[in-house]
């Protein structure tokens, strides 16, 4: 090998995103990624980070700690940094922009699970109201919130014959009729950190019940506006076009297939409003994609593009992170590409509250009423969601940890939407003797899908999707 050459940091500065040669930096190391550039599965997010030191970005954007992104990057190899330019062995970090310096504030009540990028469950008792409130609305980001305006916002569409085709978010409002539909948005950790407890420990954010929050968005359909568009709805060639790619302003994408998109009653919206005001920033400002029944990875925020394609996303988020594996199988050597990016999700339910029930309170003294109680009585509540529009026909509940079962009462809330796209509250009361150590729930969705009873029969590394019974220790006294 030719000597090394060694490489002044202000060297590097001048091949950034505006130089013909893009260079950068990893740990010591100069790299040309000028000819890699087009192929960056992420996209063009990577110019933020030519002309300088991309370690930090690696630190986000996990998927490129891996060996053979590290053989890729080495091709590109043009010399050492200079010496000179290092403190301690290392370019300092204050050259670095920080991504996240312009995220927005959030609500004291959020239980946060990480600050960059903020994850932020939404607390038991938020999670009573049927609409949870925007400020309390669960908050999954993989990266930093991108400041946009609204006035020179335009979303791109890119039709299967290369055309591209935008609008503005008035575009939108005025082309186009807008239509209401209530959604839950789950994310596929929540409950994670059950299937940490109960089974083994998973990789991701240890959601505890509260990853998921329900809300009315008004927007208007996609297929309307891929129609408007010049995208032949009803005649398209199928081996052409086969999904619908997202791709949000920061570099998160996603997609789903061609079929949920154009569904008359699939209520796929581009969505401008959530619980009638418009989209906060966290939730996607101006515009984010709201895809009904399927995972909420799929409801891209802050929609840039959306692109038909014969494939998926190629994002590291439709191609490895939301997918489950087996029990037995690991990390190290699993075979991405062989298991089904999730889309709709299996049924789910949790309890938000336990407490006593003590007729004293008139509000109790009506609720015992209601059931024809007139004793002590312990007072159950939560929430219970299936994928895919699937309506929940039955809830279950055990006071003494799965002996004996009864039927909580569902409340009846209502929905905008085709289908079942939002949860359901349901509660249910037990005389106080009557209640052991351990409360169990389990719903049942209108395909008679039933919950797992465990959490090892259905533990993924990722530990994605899990649904086993949810458990709630009981004290008398309390
Ligand atoms: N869209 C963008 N652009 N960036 C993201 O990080 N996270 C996804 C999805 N859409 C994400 C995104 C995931 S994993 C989830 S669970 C939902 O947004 C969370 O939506 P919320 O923050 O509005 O609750
Ligand atoms: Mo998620």
């Amino acid at each position: 090998a030719p000597p090394a050459k060694t490489i002044r940091l202000a060297e590097v500065r001048k091949h950034g995103a505006n130089a013909t040669r893009r260079w950068v930096v990893k740990s010591t190391k100069v790299y040309d990624i000028t000819d890699w550039i087009p192929n960056h599965p992420g996209g063009e997010v990577i110019l933020r980070a030519v002309g300088g030191v991309i370690d930090p970005y690696w630190e986000i954007f996990t998927i490129h700690n891996k060996k053979d992104v590290y053989d890729i990057l080495e091709q590109y190899y043009v010399g050492d940094l200079d010496p000179r330019d290092l403190v301690d062995g290392r370019v300092p970090s204050d050259d670095i922009e920080d991504p996240f310096k312009n995220d927005p504030a959030r609500h004291p009540d959020l239980i946060v699970h990480s600050d960059r990028p903020f994850n932020a469950e939404t607390a038991p008792e938020d999670l009573k109201s049927y609409i949870t409130p925007n400020s309390n609305f669960y908050i999954r980001h993989h990266l930093w919130v991108p400041s946009l305006s609204q006035d020179d916002y335009k979303v791109q569409i890119e039709l299967p014959d290369g055309e591209e085709v935008e609008y503005s978010i008035k575009d939108l409002k005025s082309k186009f009729r807008s239509t209401k539909v209530t959604c839950t948005l789950q994310c596929s950790g929540n409950r994670r950190q059950h299937m940490n407890d109960e089974a083994r420990s998973t990789s991701g954010l240890p959601w505890e019940i509260g990853a998921i929050s329900n809300a009315v968005w008004t927007g208007v359909r996609l297929r309307d506006v891929l129609a408007d568009a010049g995208f032949d709805i009803d005649t398209f060639d199928e081996n052409e076009t086969k999904h619908v790619q997202f791709q949000g302003a920061e570099a998160y994408g996603a997609s789903i297939p061609i079929d949920k998109a154009l569904g008359k009653r699939e209520d796929v919206l581009l969505v401008y409003e959530m619980n009638g005001e418009p989209l906060p920033r966290d939730h996607g400002f101006p515009l984010r994609a709201l895809v009904p029944g399927h995972v909420a990875a799929r409801s891209v925020k802050w929609l840039k593009r959306i692109t038909l394609s014969d494939e998926e996303s190629q994002s590291q988020w439709q191609q490895r992170d939301y997918k489950c594996f087996g029990p037995n199988q690991g990390g190290q050597d699993v075979d991405w590409s062989s298991a089904p990016a999730i889309q709709e999700m299996p049924v789910q339910s949790a309890i938000t509250s336990l407490r006593n029930a003590s007729p004293r309170s008139a509000e109790d003294q009506k609720l015992l009423r209601v059931y024809g109680m007139e004793e002590d009585a312990v007072e159950v509540e939560g929430y219970a969601f299936a994928g895919g529009g699937r309506r929940i026909v039955r809830v279950d509940i055990s006071p003494d940890d799965g002996r004996t079962w009864h039927q909580a009462e569902l409340l009846p809330d209502e929905a905008h939407g085709s289908k079942s796209w939002a949860w359901t509250r349901w509660r249910w009361l037990v005389p106080k003797r009557l209640a052991g150590r351990q409360f169990v729930v389990k719903a049942v969705d209108e395909g008679y899908n039933v919950q797992p009873e465990s959490y090892e029969p259905h533990y993924n590394f990722r530990g994605n999707l899990t649904s086993g019974w949810h458990r709630v220790p009981y004290t008398k006294g309390r």
